[in-house]
């Protein structure tokens, strides 16, 4: 029955939708950690892992509305959302309410909503060679998962 819609809506045109929808989502969160909202990747324009970690999570059942900013705005989303400078990697996402910051594992955002700690989220602080869109090769270099608590101090969720 839907087959009837697809030709008077063309591909094209639904793109060009779901752009115009992006465009309207908040561009700063508020409340992060509280209530479940829309997931959104919020990245620089320029980043390539970014979107390359936005397919990973695609590929594993999270799917991620994509909104640019330029850094500076970027920087203050993460200030503004609770992360410390030291926490930071290149995209901060927002899942279900809780911050994901860099190149997290789909795996440690599964075992987060799963599990759902009082937190505000997990974080790959910079960005780790072979983490999930940062591979190179064959290349892994180890780095921890933070669980980042909503006073700022973060334990070891998982390690890779
Ligand atoms: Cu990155």
């Amino acid at each position: 029955m839907t087959s009837r819609l697809i030709p008077r809506f063309p591909l094209r045109r639904a793109a060009g939708l779901l752009l115009a929808v992006a465009a309207m989502l908040p561009s700063s969160p508020v409340a992060a950690g509280t209530a479940a909202g829309p997931s959104v990747v919020y990245r620089s324009p320029t980043c390539q892992c970014c979107e390359r970690w936005v397919e990973h999570m695609r590929s594993e059942g999270i799917g991620l509305a994509m909104q640019d900013l330029p850094q500076s705005r970027l920087t203050r989303l993460k200030e503004s959302l609770g992360l410390k400078p030291e926490q930071a990697s290149c995209h901060t996402a927002v899942i279900e309410g809780y911050v994901v910051e860099g190149h997290v594992p789909a795996s440690d955002v599964k075992r987060l909503l799963a599990e759902k700690p009082d937190a505000l989220g997990l974080a790959v602080p910079k960005m780790p060679i072979g983490s999930p869109g940062m591979e190179q090769g064959g290349r892994t270099d180890p780095y921890e998962v933070l669980l980042v608590k909503k006073d700022g101090t973060t334990e070891v969720w998982s390690r890779h």
